[in-house]
């Protein structure tokens, strides 16, 4: 049996199925690894399953044991690994697109709900129970109808698309390419971001990100965008700079942000902490049962795969 180094708890679904195929070596204590716990703990084992949380830079890979042949991360962005590197070392890298696309669109929509509905000042307000209600209390920004831009119109940007709708909301998009008629569904698309942000009354991140995306939004693009804009990010927090967002909501210029993802998570930029148009989650998203299962189950038939000579269906490198 092969042997597999799992860094975090599957879900027992997952760990059952995971037990019969492979020599599993389980972190039962569910703690987050030390890089040197990782190499040392990964040194037998013929492949790691992984969580996003673990970080396989080069340097990283460059001390795995030759008999580590893959590392299935558990995660659909695999921005956490060195797909390059893991390729010159012989190590396939693997992920888990489609089973999380649903509960990830779920999360993008309560992002923009969540912002533009002032949801953390409503919670706030209603367990002090100290409101009165007024015509004027808590307004914010109604949805229906408005526009939404979508930045990455991959599976999950067109599966908030299709939820966006539902709201009647006009949907434009930025994209590496211009999807086709079938994968558009009427979506209007920009070729440059400065084009789509001028449209985004309403704003959902929903990229991976790469070293074109990384620090998209600052100082100058976020201009581009509508005078109270509304930004959700459900994707990774390195898309955003921080200070400039920071600076944008204080001002008005962004009426409010909603975000499951940080640069350098589980922190959080402390100057965001102290801004009440701010509805915030700890990267909630994928987080139900049947996704995690799905995940779980993606990354195992990724393994078994692979261990069967087969090209693993989600290999990325
Ligand atoms: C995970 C994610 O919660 O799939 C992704 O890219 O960000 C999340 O679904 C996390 O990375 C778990 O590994």
């Amino acid at each position: 049996m092969k042997k597999i180094l799992v860094t975090r708890n599957l879900l027992e679904e997952n760990e059952k199925r995971l037990l019969k195929l492979f020599d599993a070596k389980l972190n039962k204590e569910d703690v987050v690894l030390t890089t040197d716990q990782l190499i040392e703990l990964s040194k037998d084992c013929d492949g790691i399953l992984c969580v996003g949380g673990n970080k396989f830079d080069k340097e990283i890979i460059g001390k795995l044991s030759p008999s580590v042949k893959i590392i299935a991360n558990y995660a659909v962005g695999y921005n956490n690994v060195d797909t390059n590197s893991a390729k010159a070392r012989g190590i396939a890298v693997t992920n888990t697109p489609e089973v999380l696309t649903d509960s990830t669109a779920d999360i993008s929509i309560l992002l923009l709900l969540g912002a533009s509905r002032r949801a953390y000042e409503g919670r706030k307000a209603a367990e002090q129970q100290n409101w009165t209600w007024s015509t004027n209390l808590l307004l914010g920004k109604q949805m229906s109808n408005r526009k939404l831009g979508i930045l990455g119109m991959g599976r999950i940007g067109r599966a908030v698309a299709q939820r966006a709708k539902g709201f009647g909301m006009e949907i434009h998009y930025h994209n590496r390419s211009k999807l086709s008629p079938d994968l558009e569904h009427g979506a209007i698309y920009h070729s440059d971001i400065k084009s789509l942000f001028a449209q985004s009354e309403f704003l959902s991140i929903n990229c991976p990100a790469t070293p074109d995306t990384i620090n998209l939004l600052n100082e100058e693009t976020i201009k581009y965008l509508p005078d109270g804009a509304v930004v959700a990010n459900a994707a990774r927090g390195d898309v955003i700079n921080d200070d400039a967002m920071i600076k944008a909501m204080k001002s008005g210029k962004i009426f409010a942000l909603g975000l499951d993802v940080y640069n350098g998570e589980p922190k959080i930029n402390e100057e965001y902490l102290k801004l009440h148009n701010l509805f915030l989650l700890p990267h909630l998203g994928s987080a139900t049962k049947v996704t995690r299962i799905g995940m779980g189950d993606r990354a195992i038939d990724n393994l078994e795969d692979f261990f069967s000579n087969k090209r693993p269906k989600d290999q990325v490198n």
